[in-house]
């Protein structure tokens, strides 16, 4: 899968994704990340690529023109632009699941301001917010969809670590993890950890899944995938 981000700092974009398990599979050739600095296409003497907004207020806005220019620098061009901005819509599992099936997607991150309206008219598909605050720009929301995403991506994860089993893929909050020592200072690791029987551990895990979710998140609850036997655990 191809990763194109366009960015006022393409050194922090790449920095941030080079290392653990995303660097790795970059590495190896199973993602790919370029990074393209929206200044080199500004197109003036001083590189600039923001103006005062019309009708005034504060702040600066980023110009189309460089923004589109580095957009149509990209080959083959793109099917999906991904604008980040917390005026869109907020990004989750699901959409992490459905973007993870696209062979290449590109991210414009804006800073200042925004960008001016244009863009989003001409090269924007999906308009994505990473949550309910406000970033300095679009580069760490483009991170955080990148990792959310690339570790969809078949071979990334090592079979061991793969997402296929993790609680969360069925919309709930993760069992609690132990190792050893078994005895911790007096604390003690759930004896049904220890006892190598797998359907108890099995069972164990799931109920602890739905009490956490339960606890800390209900909301989740409403789109989890849960069998009727969940569902009689939670009533009880
Ligand atoms: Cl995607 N961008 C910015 N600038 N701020 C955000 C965000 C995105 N998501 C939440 N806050």
């Amino acid at each position: 899968m191809k990763f194109t981000v366009l960015t006022l700092f393409p050194e922090h974009v790449q920095a941030g994704l080079g290392a653990s398990v995303i660097g790795k599979a970059l590495e190896r050739g199973i993602l790919e990340l370029s990074c393209i600095n929206i200044r080199d296409f500004a197109g003036n003497k001083h590189n600039q690529v923001d103006d005062y907004p019309y009708g005034g207020g504060a702040g600066m806005v980023m110009q189309p023109g460089p923004i589109l220019r580095a957009y149509e620098s990209i080959q083959p061009r793109p099917k999906r632009v991904v604008y980040l901005t917390p005026q869109g819509k907020t990004f989750d599992q699901e959409m992490a699941f459905s973007l993870a099936r696209e062979e290449s997607l590109v991210f414009l991150c804006g800073h200042y301001e925004g960008v001016d309206e244009r863009i989003i008219d001409r090269i924007v598909t999906d308009e994505v917010s990473i949550g309910d605050y406000i970033l300095t720009g679009g580069e760490m929301a483009a991170m955080v969809m990148i990792d959310a995403i690339g570790r969809l991506v078949d071979g990334v994860l090592s079979n061991s670590s793969s997402y296929e089993n993790e609680s969360f893929h069925q919309g709930l909050l993760e069992y609690p993890q132990y190792t050893r020592p078994a005895a911790f200072e007096g604390q003690e690791v759930p004896e049904v950890l220890l006892s190598g029987h797998h359907g108890n551990i099995d069972r164990w895990r799931r109920e602890q899944a739905l009490v956490r979710t339960l606890r800390k998140r209900p909301d989740l609850l409403e789109k989890a995938e849960l069998t009727e036997k969940d569902r009689e655990f939670i009533r009880n």
